[in-house]
């Protein structure tokens, strides 16, 4: 027998969300030559595409070893012709040719540069990118209009575009408690987003906020804001009301993917020197200045949604509303889940997870 050929029989189940996903994996070389092409079909707005390359990264990175040669992925579920035909490639010549040319096209380069900037989505950069424009700095020089976010993102985007380490998350977190139980004592703050999942670093900061007296978390956010800004925590920030319609049976269903929670953009700032007088100084070594931070804020009753769907990863997000809807006729959102008409109640995510007829997987296995 050859080594490893047991992966082949090995049954993996087809989604994402009924696997065990850890951070680290055994194909790293191979999740990487998949999520370039994944990244460069979402940035020329192909999501379906995006899709089909991120769900077979994921079934790799959910594999108990490395995978050596091709025979071992037989009977394996979430590959398809192109991404088998890519991770063949990787496989026996260490790369991809289809990949290396992405890398290296000046599209790709300058998509990734410009929908690098904070308020730059993928149809604004390649507008951008049609009128010649590939760098922030052409951008900065072509004299178009921006928009808050935008000007913001352009100002800020060395620093934001410095990973965000997991110390800085802790000294964003303590910032963040300080100023909700300024002014709501015994509201509750998570840290959710990659971070919960264990990572070591991301792009931003994401907090859930709640208050076990339902009705208390309303209008939370606008004074919370005001009190970061008053302390000079805050670069740029704009917010966002809740606009979730709440009856009898439960959380209304929403009608798209966007949840609808009380929400702020932001961007910190992190300055070791100004605020080495607080309570609680930050670590002299932090090096960023801005930072990225979202807060989110949800009823008691909805916390356990809220939570599951913002702990991520995007894909296990997705493959739990399709888990959904394709194999138990139901809804997910981060507000709530319907058995068809019927609001099913939970205060934990295994809660969730049971309702659904999954089993259990912590944060840290949801890395998909
Ligand atoms: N999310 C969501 N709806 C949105 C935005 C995000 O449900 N409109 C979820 C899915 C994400 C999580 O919230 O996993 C946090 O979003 P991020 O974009 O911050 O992603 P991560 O925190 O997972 O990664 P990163 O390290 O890049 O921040
Ligand atoms: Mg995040």
């Amino acid at each position: 027998q050859k080594p490893g050929l047991e992966l082949a029989v090995v049954s993996v189940p087809s989604y994402a969300c009924q696997r065990h996903t850890p951070l680290l994996h055994h194909n790293i070389t191979l999740t990487d030559a998949l999520s370039i092409l994944a990244e460069n079909a979402e940035l020329g707005e192909n999501e379906g595409r995006g899709v089909a390359f991120r769900r077979a990264a994921a079934l790799l990175k959910s594999l108990p070893q490395e995978v050596r040669g091709a025979e071992q992925l037989r009977g394996l579920p979430c590959l398809g012709e192109h991404s088998l035909r890519v991770i063949k490639e990787v496989l026996e010549d260490g790369v991809s040719l289809e990949v290396e040319t992405t890398t290296h096209s000046e599209q790709f380069k300058a998509m990734k540069a410009l929908t690098g900037i904070f308020g730059v989505g993928a149809k604004t950069a390649d507008r951008w990118f049609r009128e010649g424009i590939h760098t922030p700095s052409d951008l900065q020089r072509s004299g178009h209009t921006l928009n808050r976010a935008q000007r913001a993102g352009l100002q800020y985007y060395d620093e934001l575009n410095l990973p965000v380490t997991k110390s800085e998350a802790v000294a964003i977190g303590q910032i963040v408690e300080r100023a909700v139980h300024a002014v709501l004592p015994g509201a509750e703050i998570t840290l959710i987003g990659g971070f919960r999942r264990g990572k070591q670093t991301g792009h931003d900061v994401d907090f859930l906020i709640t208050h076990p007296d339902e009705g208390r978390e309303e209008g939370l956010m606008p004074k919370v804001v005001s009190w970061l800004e008053a302390q000079g925590f805050l670069l740029y920030q704009k917010t966002t009301g809740n606009s979730y319609l709440e009856s009898k049976e439960g959380p209304a269903r929403p009608a798209s993917n966007m949840d609808r929670f009380e929400r702020c953009f932001s961007i910190f700032r992190l300055n070791p020197h100004t605020h080495s007088d607080s309570p609680h100084p930050l670590p002299q070594t932090l090096v960023v200045v801005a930072v990225r931070v979202d807060l989110v804020v949800s009823p008691y009753s909805q916390f356990a949604f809220a939570l599951l769907g913002w702990t991520g990863s995007k894909l296990f997000e997705r493959e739990l509303r399709r888990w959904a809807v394709h194999e138990k006729a139901m809804t997910l959102s981060s507000h709530a889940l319907y058995d068809r008409k019927r609001y099913l109640r939970a205060s934990s995510e295994e809660e969730i997870f049971a309702h659904l007829g999954l089993e259990y997987i912590p944060p840290c296995d949801r890395n998909a």
